[in-house]
């Protein structure tokens, strides 16, 4: 009798704990983060995606910092559903990021890409705390060992978190509610060019970095993120893809990185990572999406609908995003704009029922 006593306690204590932990993890959310997960998950499910394109309303081939323009609107007359940004040096107290973009601009651009009903994701090429150089600085290996608890840029770097927090804080709409975005922190980590790269720290130490930064978030109240893990194509099987994953409580997007330089290793990287993302996006039920992609400066004039196109629709992935297109570099742009060599060829893949841009958002949602 005191057994079954004892068990009927330990069961209740049991469903107790995992009813607590369901809900810490639920309220670990804001409602508007959550109905974006779910958003991105049905997306995911459905033969559709959305479109994206980096720093897409700030700046674009011959202009800069013009209100209410895009190249890809210029072209296709609709702004991105996706719009990344990058918090490059916002660690460091500035007023512009690593590209040049006031902050201010990012938080305006931010907001009125949610409030249009459109969804945003975030990237944050941080400087290298020990060097003071940029996040490519990999000339020392001890810099993530470095920020971790006990280490010895700890302190400065929790300063940068801070940074990071207070600006997630601020995204705000006009009645109040947080924007919710989609942070994609420490991404290609299996390449070695970040100095949280590969070769730069064990798994253990990067997995220790992820939950650092997420743990951080949540002390500091920021409850309307969600996360996406984004390595590049490097892994070749699933166990190598998850070799870094810092865990289902933390993660809730799955990606990759990865751009065309010969056509041919392209789709073949693009075939493999999909595969790859496909099924640990189903094991660990996550949505998908091609984080980062493109071809530079898109020399082949039917790129989006006969490269592009047949690979990414044959997934069931949420969004594909380009690269920006670069005002300060010549040849440095992924989105066409008007009298481009692929615009035309963009528009149809703008018209195909498969690709979501921000007009479709309402609609198909
Ligand atoms: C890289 C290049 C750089 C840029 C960085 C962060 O891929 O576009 O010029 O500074 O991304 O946006």
């Amino acid at each position: 009798m005191k057994n079954v006593y004892y068990t009927v306690i330990c069961i209740a204590c049991t469903l107790g704990m995992i009813a607590c932990s369901v809900s810490m993890k639920q309220n670990s959310k804001t409602d508007e983060a959550q109905a974006l997960l779910k958003t991105l998950k049905t997306i995911s499910q459905q033969n559709h995606f959305l479109f994206g394109h980096h720093d897409d309303p700030v700046y674009g081939i011959g202009w800069d910092g013009d209100e209410n323009r895009s190249d890809v609107k210029s072209v296709c007359g609709d702004y991105p559903a996706m719009m990344s940004f990058d918090l490059g040096r916002i660690e460091l107290g500035g007023d512009k990021n690593l590209d040049n973009v006031p902050i201010e601009r990012l938080r305006r651009e931010i907001i009125a890409q949610y409030e249009r009903g459109g969804m945003v994701s975030l990237s944050w090429h941080t400087d290298n705390p020990v060097t003071g150089k940029d996040a490519w600085d990999v000339s020392d290996s001890t810099v993530v060992a470095s920020v971790l608890p006990g280490g010895t840029q700890h302190d400065k770097f929790m300063g940068w978190l801070g940074k990071v927090a207070d600006f997630m804080n601020s995204l705000t709409t006009s009645d109040g509610r947080k924007v919710p975005v989609l942070f994609r922190p420490w991404h290609e980590h299996t390449g070695s060019w970040f100095w949280w790269g590969q070769a730069l720290c064990s798994a253990t130490e990067y997995k220790a970095l992820w939950r650092m930064t997420y743990e951080f978030m949540q002390q500091k109240g920021v409850k309307h993120l969600l996360y996406a893990y984004s390595p590049g194509t490097e892994p070749n099987n699933t166990a190598e893809y998850l070799e870094r994953y810092p865990g289902d409580d933390i993660i809730d997007l799955m990606g990759f990185d990865t751009y065309q330089f010969d056509r041919r290793e392209y789709l073949n990287n693009m075939e493999k990572a999909l595969t790859i993302l496909t099924e640990v996006g189903q094991s660990h039920d996550k949505p998908t999406a091609v984080t980062e992609t493109g071809y530079e400066a898109v020399p082949d004039s039917t790129w989006w609908t006969e490269t592009l196109m047949p690979v990414i629709s044959k997934y069931p992935i949420s969004y594909v995003l380009v690269w920006r297109n670069a005002r300060e570099h010549s040849n440095h742009y992924y989105a066409p704009y008007p009298g481009q060599a692929s615009a035309n060829d963009f528009m149809k893949f703008h018209a195909d029922p498969r690709t979501l841009f921000v007009r479709d958002m309402k609609t198909k949602k």
